[in-house]
């Protein structure tokens, strides 16, 4: 193994100098906001704070989902909160997510605004409230919380872990990319194994299990995340979890939700912001800059 630089912590650790890698600049060590900003709002029931990170995807997917069972009551916006640049710590942002990360949600459609923050709550919030995506016999319900659960405990490893150390810290680090690379392998192992014997996720149905699975592992397997992470952990190699995700990612609805808050890749793919089912014919990159 390759010698890292040494590093002896001190007896208290104090915020002096930026730890560098690519979120620097937003990392800080304190809470609440910086700066005054109110969100704006529109027509729908459901307002959405948001960027298309896998964490904003599965959001996204579900509410497009939703819409596409019929369910007109998840009429959206979905307002861009562009994190590099630190609007997650506007006064507004912070009113709905005291945690500062997207995805955060304000529900209009009843008398008092309800606010939900963290990926995994809002699924739970949207499919209980339409009833949908959420089984209610007790044993396919708790299958299914279950592999909510395991995705919202396990991608810390994968994005927090093996993504920053693999594509995002300053030097390349032997120790923690091999220690996350194992962790990682080893989870799409159980995803593997599970889809092997199962159509979805958690049994014949697709349930909200999935749609937060599929930006992660989903993401990964497809060569979307991390450079070239795919190669490094030889994700062609789990081939049950790759059918999956094939199969998941024709769904319209699927495809549509990927879009939304999206601000890089192919212009076709990027609806900054959706206020209406029909943007994603007119207000594209693409449609926009050829309407100019
Ligand atoms: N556990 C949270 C994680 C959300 C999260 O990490 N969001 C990231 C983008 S994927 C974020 O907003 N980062 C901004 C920051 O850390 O300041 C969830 O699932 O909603």
């Amino acid at each position: 193994m390759s010698e890292t630089p040494a590093y002896t912590p001190p007896k208290v650790w104090t915020w002096d100098k930026e730890n560098g890698g690519k979120f620097a600049n937003i990392n800080r060590p304190i809470a609440g906001a910086t700066h005054e900003k109110e969100l704006p709002v529109g027509r729908h029931p459901l307002q959405l704070y948001s960027l298309a990170t896998p964490n904003g995807q599965k959001v996204t997917i579900m509410l497009e989902e939703l819409l596409a069972l019929g369910h007109k009551g998840a009429e959206y916006d979905a307002w861009l909160i562009k994190i590099g640049d630190g609007e997650q710590f506007g006064s507004g942002f912070v009113g709905v997510n005291p945690n500062s990360k997207i995805p955060a949600l304000m529900d209009r459609s009843g008398a008092k605004p309800i606010r939900v923050f963290e990926s995994g709550a809002i699924l739970v919030y949207l499919a209980e409230k339409f009833g949908a995506f959420l089984p209610t016999e007790p044993a396919a319900r708790a299958e299914c919380l279950s592999w909510l659960f395991w995705q919202m405990g396990s991608a810390p490893y994968l994005g927090g872990g093996f993504g920053h150390f693999y594509a995002y810290a300053p030097s390349k680090m032997e120790y923690p990319i091999d220690r996350f690379a194992m962790e990682v392998k080893r989870q799409l192992d159980v995803l593997d194994r599970q889809l092997a014997t199962n159509e979805f996720i958690a049994g014949p149905d697709y349930t909200i299990a999935d749609i937060a699975i599929l930006p992660w592992y989903g993401g990964l397997v497809k060569g979307w995340l991390y450079g070239d992470s795919a190669t490094f952990l030889s994700a062609q190699d789990y081939k049950h979890v790759n059918r999956w995700a094939d199969r998941l990612l024709q769904r319209p609805a699927v495809i549509r939700g990927r879009k939304v808050n999206r601000v890089s890749g192919e212009p076709h793919s990027q609806l900054h912001e959706r206020h209406e089912a029909s943007d994603f014919e007119t207000k594209t990159q693409d449609r926009l800059a050829k309407a100019v």
